[in-house]
């Protein structure tokens, strides 16, 4: 016999034997890796007898085919048996019951804030995100807001550090801060958000939600500011009219500043807004203050404008009917299955109109 045909009677033989795909794969390098044997042997061509390397060649090149086929049919066969000894283990047994199925709610306040973002949208207010982590130069100090202003003593301000210069932003005003800083005006966002106050009772809890609106442009005047709001709250409430007063009121952060309170009436045991003859304050509001344009670089020779804060939580409350604050927080699932909302119903308002 032949050395060749030796080599491939014996690898034939231990291909043969019952080997893992790793056995496989170290017979295949012994033959075919760069000192493997079939190699070599293609090595030794040009020193064959010219006589006899035709043939010799042509041997190799046969043997070699043989071998490289066995080899990958082998390892075809441990990959299939493989994979139907996993799809036997695997069987789906379709008449198991289903797992519980639970769909998940939207929170009120999260359907208020997408609602508010979506009226304010379509009257061309862009909105803006910020940290609740702030500093006090951002929430108080560009806000016109003097050292001694008893909003920044530590009982209504939670401080982060001993020096007082990180807090939990105490409203979204300094979302506003940054927009103007980082941009040029007109300004025409709203920035709604978590907001942190060392409070907690009946109607207070220490994180709640607010909404803040600005429109800082060429002549923009309180008739504008009365107008937006107005425009607003009946879209939001869904009624055609509403009965607005605006109270005047003091903010270090606007001048003049206000207070809107709207008309409501308790029909049935059930609160109507809009009309009656009962006062409810919803917001407070005014004319951006000077300091604070000039702290933030617009030029007040030029510009003005108006701003406003809007507690979103009592807004949520009023319009679901919702009676107690502490409930919105307390992740009770109950509670949210019967208050929250379908994430897969889209919302129409009061004119059909899907938002
Ligand atoms: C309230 C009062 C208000 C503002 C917030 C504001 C923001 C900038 C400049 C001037 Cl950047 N003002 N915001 C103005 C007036 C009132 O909120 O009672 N909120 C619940």
């Amino acid at each position: 016999m032949s050395d060749l045909k030796k080599i491939k009677e014996e690898f034939i033989l231990k291909l043969n034997k019952k080997l893992n795909l790793e056995n496989i794969n170290q017979v295949k390098s012994e033959l075919f890796g760069k000192n493997g044997i079939i190699s070599s042997q293609f090595k030794n061509i040009g020193k064959i007898k010219e006589s006899e390397r035709k043939k010799f060649a042509s041997e190799l090149n046969l043997i070699k085919d043989d071998l490289q086929n066995l080899i990958n049919s082998k390892i075809n066969e441990i990959e299939n048996s493989e994979i139907n000894k996993k799809l036997d283990k695997e069987k789906i047994d379709v008449t198991l019951p289903e797992r519980p199925f639970i769909k998940g709610k939207i929170h009120p306040v999260s359907q208020t804030i997408d609602e508010i973002s979506s009226i304010f949208s379509e009257i061309g207010f862009n909105v803006e995100e910020g940290p609740d982590v702030e500093n006090e130069y951002n929430n108080f100090t560009a806000l016109n807001t003097p050292d001694n202003h008893p909003a920044r003593d530590m009982h209504d301000t939670f401080y982060l550090d001993e020096k007082k210069q990180k807090l939990l932003r105490t409203h979204t005003s300094p979302v506003q801060i940054r927009t103007m800083l980082k941009g040029k005006p007109p300004f025409k966002i709203i920035a709604p958000g978590r907001t942190y106050r060392s409070d907690s009772d009946q109607t207070h809890a220490p994180m709640f939600h607010q909404v803040e609106g600005l429109y800082i442009d060429k002549n923009i005047n309180m008739g504008h500011l009365k107008g937006c709001l107005n425009y607003f709250i009946k879209e939001f409430f869904e009624v055609n009219k509403i009965k607005m007063r605006f109270r005047p009121s003091h903010f270090p952060f606007t001048e003049p500043s206000a207070e809107v309170d709207i008309g409501y009436e308790i029909k049935d045991g059930k609160i109507v807004i809009g009309e009656g003859d009962k006062w409810l304050e919803i917001l407070g509001c005014g004319m951006v203050h000077p300091n604070v344009l000039k702290n933030v670089k617009v030029d007040i020779e030029k510009y003005q404008g108006y701003a406003f804060g809007i507690g979103i939580d009592r807004l949520a409350m009023l319009k679901y009917g919702i009676n107690d604050l502490r409930a919105f927080f307390d992740c009770d699932y109950r509670w949210l299955n019967h208050f929250g909302f379908d994430p897969l119903d889209v919302p129409t308002n009061y004119r059909g109109l899907s938002r």
